[in-house]
């Protein structure tokens, strides 16, 4: 198997940490989703990372879709789901915010890097940061004081969130900042829950690089 993408994307980053936690070894294409485009447009005809190749030629892309694919690889029983239907409904709950932030995260980027200067729609980043403080604070409330999200096993809940959260410290690390007078940290556990995931090894073996 094939992973294209870089690993400052988050999309990438929990393919690739899902793929170690597997113990499922694959190549790493890293090409960069917009100074490769062309190169992309041939594998992905969406122009986006991450995109994974099977052995047969097959290109899943979407973060979801493939971990999908990877999921049924394995089977149920190794599996990064809860197997049982409350905690599935939970982890499912906690991906949804989780990737929906890192969406937001790199939308605000665009929104604010990307652009030609005077070209900025103020109005939308500011949405889009109101959405990403939402989510973090949704995220925050349901983060836990020790180990992962569904207790003691790790979760793709779990990698979504600390790889979300590590894209946020390293790109836009304002938006963890506690500006109030107290100043004691606004999500000291969101940021206690990323830092147990990346202190983890197969983490470790496909750390966030800013490239
Ligand atoms: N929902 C997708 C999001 C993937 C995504 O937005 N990837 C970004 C890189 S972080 C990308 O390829 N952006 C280029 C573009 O949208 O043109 C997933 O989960 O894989």
């Amino acid at each position: 198997m094939i992973l294209t993408g870089q690993l400052d994307s988050p999309f990438v980053r929990r393919v690739a940490v899902a793929l170690n936690m597997y113990a499922l070894p694959f190549e790493h294409n890293v090409i960069s989703a917009y100074d490769d485009f062309g190169e992309l447009l041939t594998l992905n005809p969406l122009g986006k990372v991450p995109a994974l190749q099977l052995d047969d030629g097959t290109v899943l892309a979407d973060s979801t879709l493939i971990l999908d694919y990877l999921d049924h690889l394995v089977g149920e029983d190794k599996s990064l789901w809860p197997s049982d239907l409350i905690g599935r409904a939970k982890a499912l709950s906690h991906v949804g915010v989780a990737v929906g932030l890192a969406e937001k995260a790199v939308e605000f980027r665009t929104e604010t890097v990307r652009r030609p200067p005077g070209k900025v729609d103020q109005p939308r980043v500011d949405r889009v940061r109101a959405q990403i403080g939402a989510s973090l604070d949704w995220l925050e409330q349901r983060s836990p004081g020790e180990r992962f999200l569904g207790g003691d096993k790790l979760t793709h809940a779990d990698i979504a969130s600390a790889v979300a959260v590590t894209f946020i410290a390293n790109k836009n690390p304002e938006h963890l900042a506690d500006t109030s007078e107290a100043g004691r940290g606004k999500y000291p556990s969101l940021l206690a829950h990323m830092q147990r995931c990346e202190e983890m090894a197969e983490f470790k073996a496909a750390p966030f690089t800013d490239y």
